[in-house]
């Protein structure tokens, strides 16, 4: 082939840049940004420019293995979906479907089959023992959406190149390049931000690189966010400075609830000063066009849902509700096919150790650990995790890497043997990145401009490799009940039936009365994901199909975002709920914690511009340098518990030895640990090598954010004492 140049969009991350790769063969020698690109315009990250570095991992798995007693052998594929046939077989036959599971990790977001293929896969699997890493990230986002708009999936982001005012809250965009707000170069867009006269405040319990971008910085206590928000609310409702231009519901229940949270009430639990709160409330009702924007601090905290729930009350308050400058709803080009047009419900089900109730038909990645080692029916026997690692990702992790070793059959979807799927019985390893194709299905819906990007597969997948379709498609076959050499094309032509058939259906579509086996005939693709990607964009707003998006690799620009609150909101008054009851609730239990003593010590998490949560630690040029899995800590808590150079940090539920790294960023009475880490037991050598210690031994002991079942990451008590050097 020699030397070439390929157009790709970058699947490692939400802000989906847009990379220029030159490759030699199937080599990739260099990556830079595609400055043609209209939305990243060039930008990219250290872990965008090492693509080729992971794509080409040498301990990246490039067949199936099945598991011998102790060790692997290498296998075919069809004596591996046998296998896999043979092994959930069993325990459905044994067991029932019940003592299935599922979980799903953070990339099913960023492959086309890995979204597609989520929920045919759970519901092939007729279990209620779904999980995933949702629950561990953004699950209050969607209850509060679907409590407030009745849709789960409507997340409005910052209209970011727009907005005057912009308050972020335990988000470090700086770092993360930003999350459920997809822009690239986000720390640009700041900067243009303050350019054009606008101000960024940010509300961190650490000073971050985002905070140093900003006009001004808070410190807060981890946990808090409710209480300094809903003093906000108090402010703006006392000194009359609303300005509502939604339809909404329950202001006066809203007035109500925030009567006693006076800024001096919450100032003390926050650490924050009354005054500075009743400022930051008179600024974001002055600006011109005002954006608030809380992420992954707040999401994965005590009071998780009522921290989104705030912040959306805030937007709507101030008049900055699905308007240009302050939040909006993107248009992706794919029809929303996920959407249920039924309003948003949760606690259908609860599951079956803790009684903890479904949300959008998961139960927390929290419980996992509980229902695989408490016996009784209903234990959990057999497991299918897809592109996740739980044993660092989810709380409890050295209990459940434990409980993972007892299961009777696992089988795990995943390039690499990690923490996780070390305990499989059968690894079915995706091909390269470059061997894939990639669209956006979901993070299209939360990007700050309307856009759409098709990259076809780089590279031809060889004789005998399976796409990650195939994998997908082949294990809900069995999962079904259909066996290991079921036709998996039967998967996607159902899928493709049951939207073509309702898309006919709904009135005043180009779509509308067309007969489905024609429009069927007429999609193009190589793939299932692919014909659902034509049909989908077909079915969309702007006309578009996969052709039109081949002929484009650079990416084509839909526009800035657009009021569109009216086709989004469905909760059954048609209104947008300020004070929906399962929230009205949960304010009692925010109420309790005002009151409780205040713990010594507590821990949040921070991320690391060269990481990716547990999965990129495999390769030299982003784990270089000095050792990143520290505890941040502020020198005067160093001082008053006379530590050295390590110190031992405990917790509820575990307990870790720690390099310790002193810095002012960080406020007294709080420390701060990475997660991902505390590799170890796999065939990841460099990992191993820098290895740090698994965070989340810390963060177990059961805490959930009650409305959303996610798990409890920030603001957990520990107390950190010296060892002996
Ligand atoms: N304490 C603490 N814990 C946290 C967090 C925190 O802030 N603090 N953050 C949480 C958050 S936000 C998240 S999203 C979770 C992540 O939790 P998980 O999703 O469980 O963990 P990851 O480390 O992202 O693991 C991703 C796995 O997917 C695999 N993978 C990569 N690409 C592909 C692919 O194309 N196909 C397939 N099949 N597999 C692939 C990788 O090899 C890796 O094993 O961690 C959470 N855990
Ligand atoms: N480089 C890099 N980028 C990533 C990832 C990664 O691991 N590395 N992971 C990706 C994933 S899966 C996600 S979900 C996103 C997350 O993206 P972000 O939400 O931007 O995540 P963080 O960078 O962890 O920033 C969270 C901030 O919250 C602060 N914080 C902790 N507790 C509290 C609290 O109680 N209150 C307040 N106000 N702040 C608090 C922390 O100090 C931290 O600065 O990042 C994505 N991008
Ligand atoms: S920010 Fe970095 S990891 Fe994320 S999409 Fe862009 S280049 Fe990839
Ligand atoms: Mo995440």
């Amino acid at each position: 082939m020699g030397e070439r140049t390929a157009y790709r969009t970058c699947p490692l991350c939400e802000t989906s840049c847009a990379l220029r790769l030159t490759l030699d063969d199937d080599r990739v020698t260099s990556v830079t940004g595609d400055t043609d690109d209209p939305f990243s315009r060039g930008y990219l990250c250290p872990k965008g420019a090492s693509l080729g570095r992971l794509d080409e991992d040498p301990d990246r798995l490039t067949g199936p293995l099945i598991r011998e007693g102790a060790s692997w052998r290498s296998a075919r594929w069809d004596e591996a979906f046998a296998a896999v046939a043979r092994g959930i077989d069993g325990v459905v036959a044994e067991h029932g479907r019940e003592a299935l599971a599922l979980y799903f990790g953070n990339p099913t977001f960023h492959t086309m089959a890995g979204i597609l293929y989520r929920g045919p896969l759970g519901a092939a699997l007729g279990t209620r023992n779904i999980f995933s890493a949702s629950t561990v990230d953004q699950m209050p986002k969607h209850v509060a959406g679907g409590l407030m708009l009745g849709d789960p999936w409507a997340v409005a982001v910052p209209d970011l190149d727009r907005t005057e005012h912009l308050l972020i809250i335990g988000a470090n965009p700086a770092v993360s390049n930003g999350s459920l707000c997809v822009a690239p170069d986000f720390a640009g867009r700041l900067t243009k931000l303050r350019r054009r006269g606008g101000r960024v405040v940010v509300i961190d319990p650490r000073r971050t690189r985002t905070a140093e971008l900003a006009d001004e910085h808070v410190f807060v206590r981890p946990g808090t966010d409710p209480a300094l928000l809903f003093a906000m609310v108090h402010t703006l409702l006392q000194e009359q400075l609303t300005a509502i231009d939604v339809p909404v519901a329950g202001l006066d229940r809203l007035r109500e609830l925030a009567a006693s949270f006076t800024p001096e009430a919450v100032a003390p639990f926050c650490g924050v000063d009354a005054a500075v709160i009743r400022r930051l409330a008179r600024q974001l009702a002055a600006a011109p066009a005002a954006a608030v924007y809380a992420r992954i601090g707040t999401c994965t905290a005590e009071f998780g849902t009522l921290t989104q729930w705030l912040v959306d009350v805030l937007n709507v308050l101030t008049g900055n509700f699905d308007r240009a400058g302050g939040v909006m709803f993107a248009r992706p080009a794919t029809a929303e096919v996920h959407k249920s047009p039924e309003p948003y419900v949760s606690g259908r089900w609860h599951s079956r150790v803790r009684g903890l109730p479904e949300t959008l038909g998961e139960f927390p990645a929290a419980t996992l650990v509980d229902e695989i080692e408490q016996p009784g029916a209903g234990q959990i026997k057999g497991l299918v995790v897809v592109a996740g690692n739980p044993v660092l990702s989810t709380p409890d992790g050295a209990r459940l890497d434990r409980a993972l070793a007892g299961l009777d059959f696992m089988v795990a979807v995943d390039p690499y043997c990690n923490e996780t799927t070390r305990h499989a019985d059968v690894i079915l390893p995706p091909p390269r990145i470059l061997q894939m194709p990639h669209y956006d299905f979901l993070i299209s819906t939360i990007q700050v401009r309307n856009y759409a990007r098709y990259s076809p597969a780089v590279l031809p997948l060889a004789p005998g490799q399976r796409s990650e379709a195939e994998i997908l498609e082949r294990l809900t076959m069995i999962a079904m009940g259909l066996g290991a050499d079921a036709d998996p094309a039967g998967l996607p032509e159902q899928m493709l039936s049951a939207i073509l058939g309702a898309a006919v259906t709904i009135p005043g579509t180009p779509l509308t009365g067309a007969d489905p086996a024609a429009l069927r005939a007429a999609l193009k693709g190589d793939d299932g994901p692919d014909l659902l990607l034509d049909a989908m964009l077909k079915m969309g707003p702007y006309g578009l199909d996969r052709d039109a998006l081949l002929d484009r690799p650079h990416g084509i620009d839909l526009g800035p975002l657009e009021p569109r609150l009216a086709d989004i909101l469905r909760t059954p008054s048609g209104l947008v709920e300020l004070a929906p009851e399962p929230l009205v609730e949960d304010t009692a239990r925010l109420r309790d914690a005002l009151r409780r003593p205040r713990a010594q010590m507590v821990l949040i998490g921070r991320r690391h511009l060269r990481s990716n949560n547990s999965w990129m630690h495999n390769v030299p040029r982003l784990v270089g340098g000095s050792n990143r899995c520290t505890l941040q800590i502020h020198p005067d808590d160093v001082a008053r518990l006379g530590l050295g150079d390590r110190a031992r940090i405990s917790s509820a539920s575990g307990e870790l030895t720690v390099e310790l790294e002193p810095t002012d960023t960080i406020m007294p009475g709080v420390v701060s640990l990475p997660h991902g880490w505390g590799h170890g037991g796999t065939a990841q050598k460099v990992a191993a090598a820098h290895a740090g210690v698994n965070v989340n031994e810390l963060t177990g002991g059961g805490a959930l954010d009650v409305p959303s079942g996610n798990a409890v990451l920030n603001g957990v008590p520990v107390s950190v004492a010296p060892v002996a050097d």
